[in-house]
């Protein structure tokens, strides 16, 4: 017989409190029985749900680590615990989560005025509002710092022009979080709220998508769109109002990541279990059982940096370095452990009724967005040499 605890070999739901371990156990609940019956077709149709983000406002999913404003005030080992739940479904789902909760709700309350809080969070952490998070633009992926999109002051506000390119829920979106130079500030980057029907604001879907099909992406074309003076966010200047933003995401995706890493190991082991070949389990072959060790060492690894990170960003001791370690090595190694099961699965490995190949191709996104597996170990290179090499 299997040991009891195989699949938390490290005993992670031990090192979490009574809290936590009731919010992971509603989220997996939720999620299970809401969620992942239709993502097969969802993704094969291309289509996000926006009653989606009612049912995660419902459970209290969204800017789930803001206190007040009908959020939830949860930790942010929470906050991880949730992420790791809904991509465990699929990571087009836990973009609509983070986007919501870590690039929109999260500036307007760290960086927002108490009128654009109390008019925004409500109806963001109720899932009634979608929001978008636009700082990448067709020339500026990477390296946002050169960024075109541009702000110019005029009489009650400000001007933008400019195009942001592939920014998760644009379509669908009712209140945009976008970055833009303001040129009466010497070009300082600074963060807008816009909101559906300004006049020059468009949204054009992005068709053809092979990965994240259940999650709708867009640009957010901006001509001339006049946005009032009392919606730019007024608590940051710079790329760290971006930045910081980010690195709440980031950490969210790793432990997303580790979720749909989970989904593919399991299924992997199972598959191999039910599957004869050469008169026994495939589980009963020395490849298959040090390919099923490699995803478990893997992933009890990466969950245990994840949940160390949270630890110190909750004790508020936390550096983006150590993000960027989590994020780059999560994502990464997820990717490899889907792409192992799919091959694991034989010729079933690429029907989507077996799953693992939407996880293998959504996670060819996790591993590139929310900077790119390269980005962050140059991140890294220069926290640890003080030698920068951006320019
Ligand atoms: P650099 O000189 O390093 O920094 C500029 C200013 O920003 C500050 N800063 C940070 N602040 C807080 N947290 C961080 N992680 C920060 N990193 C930098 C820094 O202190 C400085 O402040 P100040 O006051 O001195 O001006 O800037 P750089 O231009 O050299 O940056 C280089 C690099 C590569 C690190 C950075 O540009 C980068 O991270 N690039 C990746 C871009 C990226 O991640 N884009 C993500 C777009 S959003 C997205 O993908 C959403 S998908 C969501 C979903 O669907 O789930
Ligand atoms: P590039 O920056 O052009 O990189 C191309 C390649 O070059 C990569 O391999 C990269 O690692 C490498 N590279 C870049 N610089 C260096 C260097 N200095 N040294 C060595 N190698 C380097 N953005 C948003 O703002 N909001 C969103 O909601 C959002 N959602 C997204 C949803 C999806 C489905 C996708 C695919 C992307 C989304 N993005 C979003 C954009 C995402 O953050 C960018 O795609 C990502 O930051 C990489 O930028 P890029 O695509 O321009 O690639």
């Amino acid at each position: 017989t299997p040991l009891a605890c195989w699949d938390d070999i490290l005993l992670l739901n031990t090192q979490l409190n009574t809290e936590e371990r009731m919010l992971a156990d509603a989220a997996h609940q939720f999620c299970q029985q809401t969620l992942q019956p239709g993502i097969v077709q969802a993704n094969r149709d291309g289509v996000f749900d926006r009653n989606i983000m009612r049912q995660f406002g419902d459970m209290g999913m969204l800017g789930a680590t803001i206190e007040g404003y009908g959020c939830a005030g949860v930790n942010y080992v929470s906050y991880g615990l949730l992420a790791r739940e809904v991509e465990r479904v699929d990571s087009g789902y836990r973009s609509a989560m983070s986007v919501q909760s870590s690039l929109v709700m999260h500036p307007i309350h760290q960086f927002g005025s108490d009128a654009q809080k109390d008019q925004y969070l409500p109806k963001l952490a109720s899932g009634e509002w979608i929001g978008c998070f636009g700082l990448t633009e067709p020339d500026a992926g990477s390296d946002p710092a050169s960024m075109r999109t541009k702000a110019v002051k005029t009489s009650g506000g400000y001007r933008l022009t400019g195009n942001k390119m592939w920014i998760t829920n644009s379509p669908i979106a009712d209140v945009f979080i976008v970055w833009a130079k303001n040129e009466s500030e010497d070009g300082s980057i600074r963060g807008f709220i816009l909101e559906r029907g300004m006049q020059g604001l468009s949204t054009p879907q992005i068709q053809g998508k092979l990965s994240l099909r259940a999650s709708v992406t867009g640009e957010v074309v901006m001509d001339n769109v006049l946005v009032p003076e009392q919606n730019m966010l007024p608590g940051v200047s710079g790329l760290k109002g971006p930045f910081s933003c980010l690195n709440m995401a980031r950490f969210g995706i790793s432990w997303g990541a580790m979720g749909a890493a989970e989904f593919c190991w399991h299924a992997a082991r199972r598959y191999g279990l039910d599957r004869k070949q050469f008169g026994r389990p495939l589980a009963q072959t020395q490849l298959f059982q040090s390919k099923l060790a490699d995803m478990q060492t893997e992933i009890a690894l990466g969950l245990q940096a994840a949940l160390q990170v949270g630890r110190l960003i909750d004790a508020g001791q936390f550096d983006p370095a150590m993000i960027s370690l989590i994020k780059r090595n999560n994502c990464s190694k997820a990717l490899n452990i889907a792409r192992m099961s799919r091959d694991m699965h034989g010729g079933n490995g690429i029907a989507d009724e077996f799953q693992v190949m939407r996880h293998m191709v959504n996670l060819e996104t996790v591993n590139t967005y929310e900077g790119t597996y390269d980005v962050h170990g140059l991140i890294l290179g220069r926290a640890q040499t003080g030698l920068q090499t951006f320019f």
